[in-house]
């Protein structure tokens, strides 16, 4: 079975274990994806959020998916597109610090919105490799680890960037 599988839509709506946000450091909601997944979680989200005190760039926390279909939320931040050497070290720990937090949470499906591709400006091309790359190392690192990946993908040029960059 492929561990790995693009969806195109709203990431909202998926019933998966955790659903990954692409939030802000504040942790307290935003636009985008983010917006979407606090106005579908509803006020219990943001209510638990606030107790996390906020998320540096590359790293994850949990909460409860509250009103979602998903069991929880993990909220990453991604980087702000500078077009320095730091952007896909910083975006790469954002995947794998999600992946490694939901195994720790015994959770065993995951998906990702297009982390840092919208407001935070990173070309989706390059942003893609990085996603693709860093979840196929932690996949192969993780053999005996049973997880499945889904890419969520809100428009056809994202859905067509993945399918590109997995030889789909
Ligand atoms: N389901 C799946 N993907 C979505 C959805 C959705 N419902 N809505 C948007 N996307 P962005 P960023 C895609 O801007 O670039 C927020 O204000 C969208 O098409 O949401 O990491 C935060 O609070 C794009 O491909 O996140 C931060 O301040 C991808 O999600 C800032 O934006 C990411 O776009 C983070 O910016």
């Amino acid at each position: 079975m492929k561990k790995i599988s693009i969806d195109l839509g709203d990431i909202t709506k998926l019933n998966v274990d955790a659903i990954v946000n692409a939030a802000n450091s504040s942790l307290l909601g935003g636009g985008g994806v983010d917006g979407a997944i606090h106005r579908a979680a509803g006020p219990e989200l943001v209510a638990e959020c606030r107790t996390l005190h906020g998320c540096r760039t590359g790293e994850a926390k949990i909460t409860k998916g509250y009103r979602l279909p998903a069991k929880y939320v993990i909220h990453t931040v991604g980087p702000i597109y500078s077009g320095s050497r730091e952007d896909p070290v910083l975006l790469g720990n954002c995947y794998r610090n999600s992946l490694s937090l939901a195994k720790e949470n015994h959770l065993h499906s995951i998906a990702f919105s297009a982390i840092s591709t919208g407001v935070y400006g990173y070309p989706l091309e390059e942003a893609t490799a990085v996603a693709v790359k860093t979840v196929t190392e932690w996949l192969d690192a993780h053999p005996d680890y049973d997880m499945t990946v889904i890419f969520s993908c809100f428009s056809q040029r994202v859905e067509n960037a993945y399918r590109k960059e997995l030889g789909d």
